[in-house]
């Protein structure tokens, strides 16, 4: 392991301001996307999505690293220059999201276990040489009545510490998102309680797999009450209890905490983000930054719609979302920039 070349990928990756574009769709979430919007589900239409946001002039003003879907990586623009050259060009750093989704994991009814590790080796090889830097493997962990369980929790960190050996062994940076969801009307001390437990499991299986921490990114969900919650916590409730809980559970070790917005509206994730720079930035031994989805590319696909002619709208509405989650990551967003 040449662990230059990861800490190299890292500083770009968490250069200050700026965070990671998560538009790592994989082909069944696009869909359920472009569905809900009626925008066509082909092939051509995800390569135009993906087209525009990476042409959004500006966007590496906020974004380090931007995360592709294998169909998006092989993918090129009108003019056929391929994606990973413009994010190069742009000083976007190129990713790969290498894990194969999740499927019913069997004994443990309603959890799951992520799928990918077969021939990863192999297919890190062929991400690399189309450009990938780093790569990102997510593990989901439910809240709900008797779950999570440990045998549930113990394989899912088990398989993320695999991928995270051989990414370092193919000097790929891994990101490591286990993520929490926020299904389910549990409340914040709950998802706490979970969060907690996941990542101190998770540290305790990446020391046993040998990860040299500064050689990782980890991607996790915020601790927040469950979508369906009524009790909501305030702003500065979610904060406290983000960077409490990661204070206790993530070795100082790891240069940067990227963030998923998880489901929570774009606004408070920006929100929530900002709050824990503006109150414990300089308190932190690990860099907190967003690898936001949904939280950056809302509204803007909606504005687009599928429609050529709404691009140059829709990347002005991507830009902005983005301008707003690098001054949090900053700690120095307001509401009034919305
Ligand atoms: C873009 O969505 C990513 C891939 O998910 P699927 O495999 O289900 O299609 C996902 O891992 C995403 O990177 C994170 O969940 C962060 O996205 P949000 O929208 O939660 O910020």
């Amino acid at each position: 392991m040449n662990l230059q070349i990861l800490t190299d990928t890292i500083k770009e990756m968490l250069a200050e301001g700026k965070g990671l574009l998560a538009m790592d769709e994989s082909t069944g979430t696009c869909t359920k996307r472009f569905a809900a919007l009626g925008i066509p589900q082909t092939i051509e239409m995800r390569r135009k999505f993906r087209q525009w946001i990476i042409t959004t002039p500006g966007l590496n003003e906020s974004i380090s690293g931007a995360i592709l879907f294998d169909e998006t990586i092989r993918q090129c623009t009108d003019e056929g220059i391929p994606f990973t050259d413009v994010l190069k060009k742009a000083g976007i750093v190129p990713g790969i999201k290498v894990d194969e989704g999740t499927v019913p994991m069997p004994a443990f009814p309603n959890e799951e276990i992520t799928e990918g590790l077969d021939r990863l080796r192999n297919r890190l090889d062929e991400y690399k040489k189309l450009g990938a830097r780093f790569a990102k493997w997510r593990a989901v962990i439910r809240i709900a009545e008797n779950i999570p369980t440990d045998g549930c929790i113990d394989a899912n960190v088990h398989a993320l510490s695999r991928y995270a050996a051989l990414c370092q062994e193919a000097g790929v940076v891994p990101v490591v998102e286990p993520e929490v969801l926020m299904d389910g009307n549990h409340s914040l001390e709950r998802c706490f309680e979970v969060t907690e437990k996941v990542l101190k499991s998770l540290f305790l299986q990446l020391h046993i797999q040998r990860i040299a921490l500064e050689g990782m990114i980890l991607k996790p969900n915020m601790v927040i009450q469950g979508a369906d919650a009524i009790k909501k916590s305030t702003v500065e409730e979610v904060a406290e209890a983000t960077i409490q809980c990661f204070l206790e559970s993530v070795p100082a070790a790891v240069p940067g905490v990227a963030f998923l917005s998880g489901g929570q509206s774009p606004q408070l994730a920006t929100q929530h983000l900002n709050e824990m720079n503006r109150r414990f930035k300089n308190k932190l031994p690990w860099v907190v930054t967003f690898s936001f989805s949904r939280a950056i590319e809302y509204p803007a696909i909606e504005i687009w719609n599928g429609k050529d002619e709404h691009v140059e709208k829709a990347q002005k509405f991507l830009y902005h979302r983005a301008k707003l989650n690098s001054a949090a990551r900053k700690g120095e967003y307001k509401i009034e920039m919305e």
